[in-house]
């Protein structure tokens, strides 16, 4: 998959994309990231990116010119997503970066300043992606929160093959506890059955978990979950030991 950023800072994208399972990918030929300066494709000797807006209120606005001369000559025709990275925007999620993972190539369009001349949107944005109730101080952050999600949906891109499916998430539940060696730290347990090598009893106590803890922490993914009958009625035995003061312990 080939990411196209937009940006005026393209420096702020070195260290993200130089360690770990993003420089892997790319070292592997899976994943192709292009970083492209807004401030190059502006027409003007002093190569302006930025403009007071019209009717004044204060703040900077992206330039209308640059943006779409670099998208345009980016793309040079072939259609793909663009994406703008903005607080007005649908907010980003599991399945979002899942969608977004399906295609060839995707543009990101990072926002600055107050934001763009709204013919930017007219003109080459297809999607306006938000993470969250919050105002960066600009879109690039977002750019490398949205790449890595969306990368690690991409085949191959996770060394352990089913590991995206059971993230936090993905079945529509967080993901439950987990233990490592030792068995035993300061009188802290790891659960038997973990270490009883009975499969089905692992699977069926990580489910446990991951019910538990999304009960706990976010009920409200329950509403949308995918849960079998024994899954809702495990539930309300939670619900109701609750109720009676029996408090479950998050970390099991
Ligand atoms: Cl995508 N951009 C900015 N500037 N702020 C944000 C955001 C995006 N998502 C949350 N806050």
């Amino acid at each position: 998959m080939r990411f196209e950023i937009f940006t005026l800072f393209p420096a702020m994208f070195e260290g993200v994309l130089t360690e770990s399972i993003l420089k892997r990918a790319q070292a592997r030929g899976l994943l192709h990231v292009a970083l492209h300066n807004i401030r190059d494709y502006a027409t003007d000797k002093h190569q302006v990116t930025d403009e007071p807006p019209y009717g004044g209120g204060g703040g900077m606005l992206m330039k209308v010119e640059p943006i779409v001369r670099a998208v345009e000559s980016v793309l040079g025709g072939e259609s793909a997503p663009v994406i703008l990275t903005t607080p007005q925007g649908q907010r980003f999620d599991q399945r979002m970066a899942a969608d977004f993972a399906t295609y060839p190539r995707l543009a990101i369009l990072c926002g600055r300043y107050e934001g763009v001349d709204e013919r930017v949107r007219r003109l080459v944005v297809t999607h306006e992606v938000s993470l969250g109730d919050y105002v960066l101080t600009g879109g690039e952050l977002a750019a490398m929160v949205m790449l890595d999600a969306i990368a690690r949906h991409l085949p191959n891109v996770l060394g352990n093959a089913d590991s995206a499916p059971n993230d936090s998430h993905s079945s529509g539940l967080l993901e439950g506890a987990h233990y490592t060696r030792p068995p035993e730290f300061r009188g802290l347990r790891v659960p038997a059955v973990l270490l009883e090598g009975d499969h089905g009893a692992v699977a069926r106590w990580r489910r446990q978990s991951a019910l538990r803890r999304t009960w706990l922490r976010r009920p409200d993914l329950l509403l949308n979950a995918a849960l079998s009958e024994a899954e809702r009625y495990a539930l309300g035995q939670l619900a109701a030991d609750w109720s009676r003061g029996e408090r479950a312990e998050d970390a099991d």
